[in-house]
């Protein structure tokens, strides 16, 4: 029997059966591993795997089918290791919030170079714009003008002014869509809005802003509709990107790979390299200095985990 990964706590895994949606709850056979990647959870929310049932009527996972991609993040506990958050997906949307609580750029950016790394297409979503002052929408605008620039789909949505919704509804129809954002941004609140009876807990910007409250980071996906299929994460507060190498990295910034070649040496960093096409770029207001920023710290290692 085949069906598809729903949820995971780590001990057992909620499947849906692929072509009657019916729900069972399986255990995996054994251990194995997926070559070349160490992570933390060998199984995530999004996989299709094969199932069966054993002599004692429990349900074993038997294998798992090649992932068409995946979003994965550093490990908070084992930092060798990686999580996978999510599987298969055709799309994330982020959510971005300039306060309650703020979003930093660079864990969007983060969010963006996650993605890049297997060409998912990411909207972002610029959340609560009931909450900004005349500045701070200002700002905002001046971020979607960047990020659309590079190619990123670009909307703006308050749950509590119903704005924005049947946009983002519209985008969300007939794919699996990952939803990313720090807690607080309003992720359940929307998808609730969106689809409703859906019910997903929400909670007060209050009760994560404590420190040291636990929250688990368990994926979930949720079927709207036989080919509509979200996948909320809760509790993520800050977002490692894992291993890329050096001379990848830029490759994950769209304007950058856009110049690919165009620098003197194949390699280069745009750190300080001569004849460096990247920083050209950047001087002649062509890259946004806050993109270049966060590729900076991600290079160097900086801030790497906010
Ligand atoms: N002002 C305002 N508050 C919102 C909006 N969306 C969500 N919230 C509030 O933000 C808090 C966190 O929402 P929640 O959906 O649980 O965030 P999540 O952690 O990203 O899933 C709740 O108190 C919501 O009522 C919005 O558009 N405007
Ligand atoms: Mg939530
Ligand atoms: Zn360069």
């Amino acid at each position: 029997m085949k069906g598809r990964v729903v949820k995971s706590t780590g001990s057992w895994y909620e499947i849906r059966e692929e072509e009657d949606g019916y729900r069972i709850k399986a255990r995996l056979r054994g251990l194995f591993k997926i070559a070349g990647l160490k992570v933390t959870n060998p199984i995530a929310v999004g996989d299709w795997v094969h199932f069966k049932k054993n002599s004692t009527g429990e349900y074993e996972i038997m294998d798992i089918l090649n992932r068409e991609n995946y979003f994965i993040r550093k490990s908070t506990h084992k930092t060798a290791h990686d999580h996978l958050i999510a599987t298969n997906i055709d799309q994330v949307l982020v959510l971005f919030t300039l306060k309650m609580p703020r979003t930093s750029i660079g864990f969007l950016d983060r969010a963006l170079v996650t993605a890049e790394a297997y060409r998912i297409p990411v909207i972002i979503v610029f959340n609560k714009t009931d909450i900004y002052t005349r500045e701070q929408k200002k700002e905002l605008q001046h971020f979607a003008e960047v990020y659309k620039k590079v190619g990123y789909d670009c909307l703006f949505a308050s749950s509590k002014l119903d704005e924005g919704l049947d946009v983002v509804k519209t985008k969300l129809k007939g794919k699996t869509t990952l939803v990313i954002g720090h807690s607080g941004a309003g992720k359940s609140t929307l998808m609730n809005k969106i689809f409703p009876g859906l019910n997903l807990k929400t909670s007060e910007v209050s009760a994560f802003a404590q420190k040291g409250v636990h929250t688990t980071t368990f994926a979930e996906m949720f079927e709207i509709d036989e080919e509509t299929f979200i996948i909320d994460t809760p509790g993520i507060k800050e977002l490692g990107i894992s291993e890329i190498g050096e001379e990848e990295l830029s490759h994950y910034f769209p304007e950058m790979r856009a110049l690919m070649g165009k620098c003197r040496f194949h390699n280069c960093r745009h750190l300080n390299e001569p004849d460096c096409a990247v920083r050209k770029a950047v001087e002649e207001g062509q890259i946004s200095d806050f993109r270049m920023q966060s590729y900076y710290s991600m290079l160097l290692g900086e801030d790497n985990r906010k």
